[in-house]
Formats: C-alpha cells, sequence, structure tokens
C-alpha cells in the first residue's frame, strides 16, 4: 500500500492527467491482490472511507486547494475519477473467493462412486403381477395399515365372534376398550378393507388392484413373517360369473410365470367368497413333473403344482354393507382374490428363507441391482 494522495502544486492539464493516472494504477493493483473478504473490506475503506479515504483527500488535496480559475476544469476530473473508482470498489465485491491453488487440487483422483439403488424384489415382484392386471383395465387402490374391526372383519362377513376370525391370529392396538367394538382399532390382516373403502366411494362397475403390507401374530421363520405383503382383485360388474374370474386368472399366471404353465382350482373356504376356490399352477420349476432330474422338486414337494392364491365369487353379505352405493346383489355379482407376494417372490428367485427379505444385508439386495 504504498501509494498516498499527492498535493498538487501545478493544475496544469497534463500535470492532472499525470496525479490522475497514478492514482488509477495504484487502484488497479491493489484491487488484484484481494484474498478474502477482509481484504475487501480493508480495500473498501481505504478508498471510499468518508473520514479519510482516497476520494476524500483528492476532494481536499486536488479540489480545495486548486486556484480559482482552475476549479471547473479540476471539478469535472475529480468527478470522473470519483466515478471510477466507485466502480472499481464496487466490482471487487462480487469478486469470487480466490480460485484454490492448483496444487490443493488433484485431479487425477477417483471420482465419488455412487452406488445405484435396486428395486426391492418384493416390490418388484408386486409391480410385476399390477402390471399383468393394468393392461387388462385395472386401477391400483390403496388404504390404511391401522384398520378398524368394521372394515377388517364385519363389513367382510365375519360377524362378531364368529370362530373365522380366529383363523388370522390378530394384532390389536392397545387401549381400545372404550370404543364400540366395530371401531377398535387393529393392524390389518388383509387388504380387503380397502375394497370396501373403494366400494364406498366408486360406483359399480370396478375393477380394481390392492398392494399392501398387512400383519398377523405370527413368529418370523423361514416361511413365517409377522409383516408381509399382499395383492388382492375384484371386479364387479352386471353378469360376472366364475367362467370370468378363470379366464382371467388364468391370462394373469401365464403372464406372470410363463405362458405354459397350467391352472388348477380346488374347492376352499374363504367368509367373504361363495363359491370359493385355492388356485394352483402346474410347478414352473419342474415343468409338472415333480422331479428334477433324478432328485424330487422341493417347491411343488414332488406334486407338480403350486398353490398361488385364494379367490371366489364376492359373497352376496359383503354386497349387503355397500348396497346404498349401488352394489345391489341382486344387480351386480363379482369375483375377488387374494395373493401372497413375499411367498411368489421367493418361488421367482428359488429362496428357501423368508427373512432375507426383511434383514436388510446388501450382500442379498445387491444381487437384484
Ligand atoms: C388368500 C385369499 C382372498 C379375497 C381375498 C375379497 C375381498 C372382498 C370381497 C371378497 Cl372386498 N373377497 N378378497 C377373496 C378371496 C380370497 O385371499 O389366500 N390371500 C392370501
Amino acid at each position: 500500500m504504498s501509494y498516498t494522495v499527492p498535493k498538487l502544486k501545478d493544475f496544469s492539464p497534463a500535470a492532472l492527467d499525470k496525479a490522475a493516472s497514478a492514482l488509477l494504477a495504484a487502484l488497479e493493483k491493489e484491487s488484484a491482490s484481494l484474498a478474502n473478504e477482509a481484504d475487501r473490506k480493508a480495500f473498501r475503506d481505504r478508498w471510499l472511507a468518508r473520514k479519510d479515504g482516497v476520494l476524500t483527500q483528492i476532494n481536499d488535496l486536488w479540489l480545495k486547494a486548486a486556484p480559482k480559475d482552475g476549479k471547473r476544469e479540476v471539478g469535472q476530473r475529480v468527478n470522473t475519477l470519483k466515478k471510477e473508482v466507485e466502480q472499481k470498489v464496487e466490482a471487487t465485491r462480487k469478486q469470487p473467493a480466490a480460485a484454490t491453488s492448483d496444487s490443493a487440487l488433484d485431479i487425477s483422483l477417483p471420482g465419488i462412486r455412487r452406488p445405484s439403488g435396486a428395486e426391492h424384489p418384493i416390490i418388484r415382484t408386486m409391480n410385476e403381477i399390477i402390471a399383468v392386471f393394468r393392461n387388462l383395465g385395472y386401477s391400483v387402490a390403496e388404504g390404511p395399515v391401522v384398520e378398524t374391526d368394521y372394515y377388517n372383519f364385519e363389513s367382510l362377513n365375519f360377524p362378531p365372534n364368529h370362530p373365522a376370525r380366529d383363523t388370522q391370529d390378530t394384532l390389536f392396538l392397545a387401549n381400545q376398550e372404550s370404543k364400540p367394538p366395530r371401531e377398535r382399532l387393529l393392524l390389518r390382516t388383509h387388504t380387503s378393507p380397502v375394497q370396501i373403502r373403494t366400494m364406498e366411494k366408486l360406483k359399480p362397475p370396478l375393477r380394481i388392484l390392492v398392494p399392501g403390507k398387512v400383519h398377523r401374530n405370527d413368529p418370523p421363520d423361514a416361511s413365517h413373517s409377522p409383516m408381509f405383503h399382499q395383492v388382492e382383485g375384484l371386479a364387479v360388474d352386471t353378469n360376472i360369473t366364475f367362467g370370468d374370474l378363470k379366464g382371467t386368472l388364468d391370462h394373469a399366471m401365464k403372464a406372470l410365470f410363463g405362458s405354459d404353465v397350467k391352472t388348477s382350482f380346488r374347492p376352499s373356504f374363504f367368509p367373504f367368497t361363495e363359491p370359493s376356490a385355492e388356485m394352483f399352477v402346474s410347478c414352473f420349476i419342474c415343468g409338472g413333473s415333480g422331479k428334477r432330474g433324478a432328485d424330487s422338486c422341493r417347491p411343488c414337494k414332488q406334486t407338480g403344482w403350486i398353490e398361488i392364491l385364494g379367490c371366489g365369487m364376492v359373497d352376496p353379505n359383503v354386497f349387503e354393507f355397500v348396497k346404498c352405493n349401488g352394489y345391489d346383489p341382486e344387480k351386480v355379482s363379482g369375483f375377488a382374490f387374494g395373493m401372497g407376494v413375499d411367498r411368489i417372490a421367493m418361488l421367482k428367485y428359488g429362496l428357501d428363507d423368508l427373512q432375507l427379505f426383511f434383514q436388510g444385508d446388501v450382500r442379498f439386495l445387491e444381487q437384484f441391482g
């Protein structure tokens, strides 16, 4: 900071030019060496400060000291100089911090590797099932995991205290005793409550698929988990028949497991369907033979058939609960089905332990990337 504002004796244009360019050269030099915010503030103060900044000094030493007949000329030059100084100082305010020196940046270092995530095999299987039914015109509906007794049981034709409730080891929320029984909260044991909620909102005809988490009081082992996943489906219209159910599900199984699988329907029971059936597909591991070379086929237990889902015609008692929204069992009929996604994903990926899905071991999960 060697520059100081000189006193002027000679106020001729040539002398003024010389003084002005010395000042601007000093300004340029100082502005080039600013490294940080503190430097920029000191620079600003030195040149613009009211009290003793350079601009104040040229006002005192040059303009005020000028002879009367040269004041006009000096005044104009000082004004121009002031503008130039102000612009330069203003420009340094926005100047970015000095760039990192070359030695601090090693461009030969490898970049930051961002590991790509992968869809969880259960979600992937769920999405594949959904895609098949989307192509048939089904929409997706979702609903709460914490449900009322009414939506999880009563409206699905499980009357209060009926033994059918015992087949679904239900997890109940604590401290519900003060509520009327049908309002008490539980973790849904199937996604069927969403189908009731959807029928309350949308009039028939209806084609929906309902994927989601469900809970049951089952201790975890290789084939059980207190939390698992279901996809249920529901079609309601005039004149829906068991033939529609069989045709739809047979098509869906061929789309999911390959066009050469066969389907087989065997009588069963569910409270919310009548008649009800379990559907089997011919084993897509052993091709239905029950044998793998000299060994027996494990997934189908040598039977050549694998149970995939439960299904049936919607029980008229279920429609009674949503009759006022157009679901009169005298006018409409429907079929419904439900499948466990986790078990289907195990079959698809040849796994023998359900817990692998829920342990979050990266070595397992990254195989699906
Ligand atoms: C299974 C069986 C099934 C349904 C779910 C259903 C829903 C309504 C009305 C009638 Cl609102 N039925 N759902 C029907 C038959 C079977 O699931 O084994 N799931 C894993």
